[in-house]
């Protein structure tokens, strides 16, 4: 998978609604939207024209660059845009620009990579500085915000406020997870977004687990009482927690219910864990709530190091290879038995206690999950 970022741009017709439809269509044809700026209205530059609507995009996607152009050639004409007919800029429903493709540099007659005129574009700079600052041009060799500050292009675009684009949070009856592994900063991250959208907050309760300080002095006789203990802790807080927000706008959750799952299947045997999981698809069928997954990362040594710092002592024991052990169940979790949706953020380089930057990527590429999904949503046709 590589990334790119694209620029989108719309100056006739319905402008907010074909950039809309674009990022919908580019989410289905041609990879995962990981992050969307807002939207900004920006004067027409190099031509006499209304004023643009412009935002960018950052993607995950198998194709090659060509072929990833191709597919933005023909969104824009299956959206009505037309082959030009005359030299310079005219107004058109939708332009779709491919800005930059990992690091590459590509000059060809068909395609030239990063696009040539982004440090002199406020209408790109402005949105791309906001879903990543620090992207480095490979040519420049300087990153979004330091061509922000030398940029020759004295426009400013105009931040649009809108509920149902990127500003708002739209979680619709659902709860918002948090998951990853031991240390990884669910609780920490997910608070946060709660009280910032105001949305209730469950929190896990591993303190009530009277065999969990046992388990990590001698996890083979103490597994089975220690998930017994958390499946069933866990299932009860979520009922009630679905009770409390039931007619409300949803939940956030520093955990999940699969997550028993997860760490059963490590810890127990073939045969404890297959009455285990019986007895939790039972249980689960008294639950039924739509949840969308955010899968958290960090690095095995960072993990490590979190947990030191957090001290609760009976974690101290943990090592890198159980937390290895777990990374590899979350994954063939994901993988193989999955049916939510979810979208992974590594946490490594976005240290968003430190930085409002990174807090603000990662709730750019919250956001971007929430409105489309990291399945491809609805064909279009
Ligand atoms: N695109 C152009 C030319 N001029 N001006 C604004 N404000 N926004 C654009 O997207 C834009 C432009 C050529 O594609
Ligand atoms: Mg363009
Ligand atoms: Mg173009």
């Amino acid at each position: 998978m590589s990334k790119a970022f694209i620029s989108l741009g719309a100056n006739e017709g319905k402008r907010l609604e074909n950039i809309q439809e674009a990022v919908t269509r580019i989410q289905n044809k041609i990879g995962n939207v990981i992050a969307l700026s807002s939207i900004y209205q920006t004067p027409s530059m190099g031509f006499d024209g209304p004023d643009f609507l412009n935002a960018c995009i950052e993607i995950d996607t198998g194709l090659s660059p060509l072929d990833l152009l191709d597919k933005l050639l023909d969104i824009e004409r299956a959206m009505g845009r037309e082959p030009s007919t005359q030299r310079g800029y005219q107004s058109r429903p939708i332009d779709l620009d491919l800005l930059f493709y990992e690091e590459q540099i590509i000059s060809t007659l068909d395609l030239i990579l990063p696009h040539p005129r982004i440090a002199q574009r406020n209408f790109v700079l402005h949105p791309l500085n906001e879903i990543n600052p620090k992207l480095v041009h490979p040519i420049l060799r300087k990153n979004i915000i330091d061509l922000l500050s030398i940029s020759p292009d004295k426009t400013k675009p105009k931040k649009i406020p809108l509920s149902d684009w990127s500003p708002a949070f739209s979680i619709k009856r659902e709860i918002l997870i948090f998951e990853g592994n031991i240390g990884v900063g669910k609780t920490s991250l997910a608070q946060k977004i709660a009280k910032q959208y105001r949305l209730p907050f469950l929190q896990e309760n591993f303190k009530k687990n009277p065999f969990l300080k046992k388990f990590y002095e001698d996890p083979v006789t103490y597994a089975l009482e220690v998930e017994n203990h958390f499946m069933e802790d866990r299932f009860q807080q979520f009922l009630a927690f679905v009770n409390d927000i039931k007619g409300t706008s949803g939940g956030v959750a520093d955990h999940s219910l699969f997550r028993s799952l997860v760490f059963a299947k490590i810890n127990l045997s073939p045969s404890d864990f297959d009455a285990f999981k019986k007895h939790y698809l039972e249980r689960s069928k008294t639950f039924s709530f739509p949840v969308k997954v955010i899968f958290l990362k960090h690095t095995f040594d960072r993990l490590k190091k979190n947990i030191i710092r957090r001290g609760r002592a009976f974690e101290q024991k943990i090592s890198i290879e159980y937390l290895k052990k777990i990374e590899r169940g979350y994954q063939s979790f994901f993988i193989h038995e999955s049916k939510f949706d979810f979208c992974t953020i590594d946490l490594t380089d976005l240290d968003y206690v430190k930085e409002e930057d990174a807090y603000q990527i990662i709730l750019l590429r919250i956001k971007a999950f929430l409105a489309f999904g990291k399945n491809p949503i609805k064909p279009l046709h």
